[in-house]
C-alpha cells in the first residue's frame, strides 16, 4: 500500500492534519490505537482560542462549535476569599476564548474524514515506523481484523501523543529533552449539573488548586488540585464535593457551588516537556508527542492546532520538492510550544500549592495574584497569553 502521507494517531493534531492535508488535494492515512468511541470520549481539554477557533472555521469544521460553543471574554481568579474577574475583552481588544469539549472537535474531525472518504483505521496494534530517513519512509500496523499492513509513504507525522511510539523512534543523541514533573496530579470530574459560573474559577486554596470549568449550560467540569500519586479510590463522590466546597468557598457573597451526579473521574499528572526538534529525517512530530504543558494554561490542544496549521504547507512544499518550510517547522512551532510552556509553568506555580511549602512560597503568589488584579498592565499580560496567537503566526498577537 502507498500514501503520501501516513499520519500515526487520531487525536485532535492527526485529525485536523488530514483534514488540512485533503483541502490541499494530498492523500493520507490515519492509523489509531483505540476505537473511534474511545477517542470520542476521552475527556481533555475544553478550552480553545481565538485562533484555534478562526482556523477551525476557515478549514470548514466550525459548523457545530459556532452553535454550541460558549464564548468567554474572561475568567475569575480567586484567592484570599476574594473572586477577581479578568476581562479578556477589555485587556485585548476584544479577543475571547470558547469554552467547546475536545471530544466535540474530535466527533466533528472524524464525522468530517469519513465524508469525504479519507482512510481511518481504529483499533491497530503493532504500529512501527521504519525508513525514516529515506524519501519513502514506512508505517506498519496491524489491522483491526488482524492483518499486518505496510505503508510506504512520502513523508509520516508522528501525532500519537505523549506516550506514542513517534518520538521513541529518533535515534538517541539526536534530540534535546527539557521537563520537568510538578508535585501535584489534577482530580477532573464531568458533572451532570449546570455550571455554578458564567466565567472559569481559577481557584488558589491553602488545601490546593481547584478549578471550575464547563461543558454546556448543563453540564460542569471541575478539577482539584491532589498528590502526584493519589489513586481514584480513594476519592468517592462526597469527598470531592467536599473539596471543592472547601477551595471555592466565599464566605458572605452569597454564591453556592451546585452539586450533581458524577458522570466521570480521573486524575491526570502535571508535567512541562518539550523534545527538539520536531523533525528527523522525513518524521514530523506534532502535538503532545512532542510536547506537554500542565493543563493549567489550557494550551495544549491549541499547541496541537497550531503545530498541524504550519505542519500541512510544510509538507505540501515537500512533496512539491522544496523542503524549505519542512526544514523550518520545528523552529517554527518551537517558538510558539515555549511561549505557551512558560505560561502554562507561571499559572501553575502561582496557583497551585507545592507539597511541604512554606509561608513563603504563599505570600509570593499571593503578591502576585494581587498584582494581576489590580494592575491593568499585568493583567493584559495574563489576558494576551491566554487567548493566544493566531496559528501560523509565530507568538505575536494579531
Ligand atoms: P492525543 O489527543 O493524545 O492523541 C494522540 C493519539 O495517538 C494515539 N496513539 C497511537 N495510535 C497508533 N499507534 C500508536 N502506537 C499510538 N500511540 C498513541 C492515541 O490513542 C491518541 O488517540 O494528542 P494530540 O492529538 O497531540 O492532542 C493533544 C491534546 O489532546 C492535549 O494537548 C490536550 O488535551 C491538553 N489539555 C488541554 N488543552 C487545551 O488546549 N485546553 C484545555 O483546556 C486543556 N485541558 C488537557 C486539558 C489535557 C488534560 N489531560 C487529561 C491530559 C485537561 C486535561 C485534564
Ligand atoms: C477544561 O475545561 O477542561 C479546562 C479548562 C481550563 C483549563 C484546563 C482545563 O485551564
Amino acid at each position: 500500500m502507498r500514501t503520501q502521507v501516513g499520519i500515526v494517531g487520531a487525536g485532535p493534531a492527526g485529525l485536523l492534519l488530514s483534514h488540512l492535508l485533503a483541502l490541499r488535494g494530498i492523500e493520507s492515512v490515519v492509523v489509531e490505537l483505540r476505537s473511534r468511541a474511545y477517542c470520542e470520549a476521552r475527556q481533555r481539554a475544553g478550552v480553545i482560542e481565538d485562533g484555534s477557533v478562526r482556523l477551525l472555521r476557515a478549514a470548514g469544521l466550525a459548523e457545530r462549535l459556532d452553535r454550541q460553543g460558549l464564548e468567554h471574554g474572561g475568567i475569575y481568579l480567586q484567592f484570599a476569599g476574594e473572586r477577581h474577574h479578568i476581562d479578556f475583552r477589555e485587556l485585548t481588544g476584544g479577543r475571547t476564548v470558547t469554552v467547546y469539549a475536545q471530544t466535540e472537535v474530535v466527533k466533528d474531525l472524524i464525522a468530517h474524514r469519513i465524508a469525504a472518504g479519507g482512510a481511518l483505521h481504529f483499533d491497530v496494534t503493532d504500529t512501527e515506523v521504519d525508513l525514516l530517513e529515506s524519501d519513502q519512509p514506512v508505517l506498519r500496523f496491524t489491522d483491526a481484523d488482524g492483518v499486518r499492513q505496510e505503508l510506504r509513504c512520502d513523508a509520516i507525522a508522528g501525532c500519537d501523543g505523549f506516550h506514542g511510539i513517534c518520538r521513541p523512534a529518533i535515534p538517541p543523541g539526536l534530540t534535546t529533552v527539557r521537563e520537568r514533573d510538578y508535585p501535584y496530579s489534577w482530580l477532573g470530574i464531568l458533572a451532570d449539573v449546570p455550571p455554578s459560573t458564567d466565567e472559569l474559577i481559577y481557584a488558589h486554596h491553602r488545601d490546593g488548586f481547584a478549578l471550575h470549568s464547563l461543558r454546556s449550560p448543563t453540564v460542569s467540569r471541575l478539577y482539584l488540585q491532589v498528590d502526584p500519586d493519589e489513586s481514584i479510590e480513594n476519592w468517592p463522590d462526597d469527598r470531592i464535593w467536599a473539596a471543592l466546597q472547601r477551595r471555592f468557598e466565599l464566605p458572605g457573597s452569597g454564591w453556592e457551588l451546585k452539586q450533581g451526579p458524577v458522570l466521570d473521574k480521573g486524575i491526570t499528572p502535571m508535567r512541562s516537556f518539550v523534545s527538539a526538534p520536531m523533525r528527523y529525517g522525513r518524521l514530523f512530530l506534532a502535538g503532545d508527542a512532542a510536547h506537554i504543558v500542565p493543563a493549567t494554561g489550557a494550551k495544549g490542544l491549541n499547541l496541537a492546532i497550531a503545530d498541524v496549521t504550519v505542519l500541512a504547507p510544510a509538507l505540501d512544499a515537500l512533496l512539491h520538492g522544496d523542503d524549505g518550510p519542512a526544514a523550518a517547522y520545528s523552529a517554527i512551532c518551537l517558538s510558539r510550544v515555549w511561549r505557551s510552556t512558560h505560561f502554562s509553568w507561571w499559572m501553575t506555580t502561582m496557583l497551585h500549592r507545592t507539597p511541604g511549602a512554606d509561608e513563603m512560597e504563599a505570600q509570593l503568589q499571593l503578591s502576585q495574584l494581587r498584582y494581576l488584579v489590580s494592575s491593568r498592565a499585568a493583567a493584559t499580560c495574563l489576558a494576551e497569553n491566554y487567548t493566544g496567537y493566531p496559528p501560523g503566526s509565530a507568538t505575536r498577537p494579531s
